[in-house]
């Protein structure tokens, strides 16, 4: 793949973080937050690149750190899409499991930016007295008041006010590739800028126009690309599929697991034949007595299906029996690619959200015990 044009200047940043990290000297982490979608990981590497290029870097080499495991870079299929769009090999980041916050901590060498939120996720809060910069568009938690710059508006994505710092402090960092990347950033989190959504403020609408005219993208092709890759998990295996948007809960006695799916499941047992053991084998990894799934998906009406894992048969029928006779709306899908311990339906009451469904089984599981 040929290189974007002036994306050499940020690749050659990137490619050398880790040998700089090496040789000593205070590194200030800019971390994105714990869900790391899009805007905290394209603020990161942007706020990171401007920072350390500044004149008042002050010998301090910023690095951009994201915040998940190497692993979970796949499932943010959107970022996937438009790293590579501007020319960022993943290779060149640096993830949470990939620097030793601690040990840069005990020998006085850490720093901390905090984009994309204002309160440190509870894994990093033992450093939060090392914060020294903010930039941020959540509800101020009023922490770190100090913090030079420290920057919290109520914009539509925190990539926007990234782009007002370099553009104030060195327009010249912006070239196709990462104005890109800032730009299709602000634009999947404002639904392109979309009045309706109530995302976008005056000032996303400022950005998007100046990174429109640095990148010479087309706005509504590059927002389009990334809402469709969003959704976009042909590429992903059942155990990617099953732990992209996962939460787990115990309740009472039985530890439970739902995974919000984006795929029918006609679909997912074309991918997957071997869905059963797919689903035995991350509920296995989780612990848990009861794995769901719920699949969501437009074609080309909003769709909800429920898929219900549970190998313990008393357990199950009780659980089938209860789901049966709530307000879910089942109907079995007859399927002779699962086992036993595995149940399809079609959901018609669409209002059911996991955050919905979440009450219900707990306080069916609760009375059960
Ligand atoms: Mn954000």
């Amino acid at each position: 793949m040929a290189l974007t044009p002036g994306i050499e200047k940020l690749r050659s940043y990137l490619a050398t973080t880790r040998t700089r990290i090496a040789g000593g000297g205070t590194v200030c982490c800019v971390v994105g937050n714990e869900a790391a979608d899009l805007d905290s990981m394209a603020s990161a590497v942007m706020y990171a690149y401007c920072r350390d290029l500044s004149t008042d870097a002050n010998g301090i080499t910023y690095v951009p750190v994201i915040n998940i495991p190497r692993a979970d870079y796949k499932l943010r299929t959107e970022a996937v899409y438009l790293f590579t769009e501007a020319g960022i090999d993943p290779d060149w980041l640096i993830f949470i499991d990939e620097i030793d916050l601690a040990a840069l901590h005990s020998r006085g060498r850490l720093k901390i930016a905090l984009v994309d939120h204002n309160k440190p996720a509870a894994a990093q809060a033992s450093y939060a007295s090392t914060v020294i910069e903010v930039i941020d568009h959540h509800k101020d938690e009023g922490l770190f008041t100090d913090a030079t710059p420290r920057v919290i508006e109520p914009v539509g994505s925190a990539a926007t006010l990234v782009a007002q710092a370099i553009l104030d402090r060195d327009p010249a960092l912006l070239e196709e590739g990462s104005a890109k990347l800032l730009l299709g950033t602000i634009l999947l989190d404002t639904v392109n800028l979309d009045p309706e959504a109530k995302r976008a403020t005056e000032q996303d609408e400022k950005i998007v126009d100046q990174l429109l005219s640095l990148s010479g993208a087309n706005r509504t092709e590059l927002f389009d690309a990334l809402q469709f890759e969003k959704f976009n998990v042909s590429a992903l295996s059942s155990a990617d599929l099953l732990r992209k948007d996962y939460k787990q809960w115990q309740m009472g006695e039985t530890r439970v697991g739902i995974s919000s799916v984006l795929l029918s499941v006609a679909d997912w047992l074309k991918k997957d034949s071997g869905l059963s053991a797919s689903l035995a084998g991350y509920a296995k990894s989780q612990g848990l007595d009861v794995l769901i799934a719920m699949n969501a998906y437009t074609n080309p009406d909003f769709t909800r299906e429920l898929v219900v894992y549970c190998p313990n048969e008393a357990l199950r029928t009780r659980l089938l029996d209860f789901l049966n006779a709530s307000d879910l709306g089942l109907s079995a899908i007859a399927s002779d690619s699962v086992d036993g311990a595995t149940a399809l339906f079609a959901q018609a009451n669409l209002g059911y959200s996991r955050k919905k469904l979440q009450p219900l089984l707990d306080g069916f599981f609760a009375s059960k015990a």
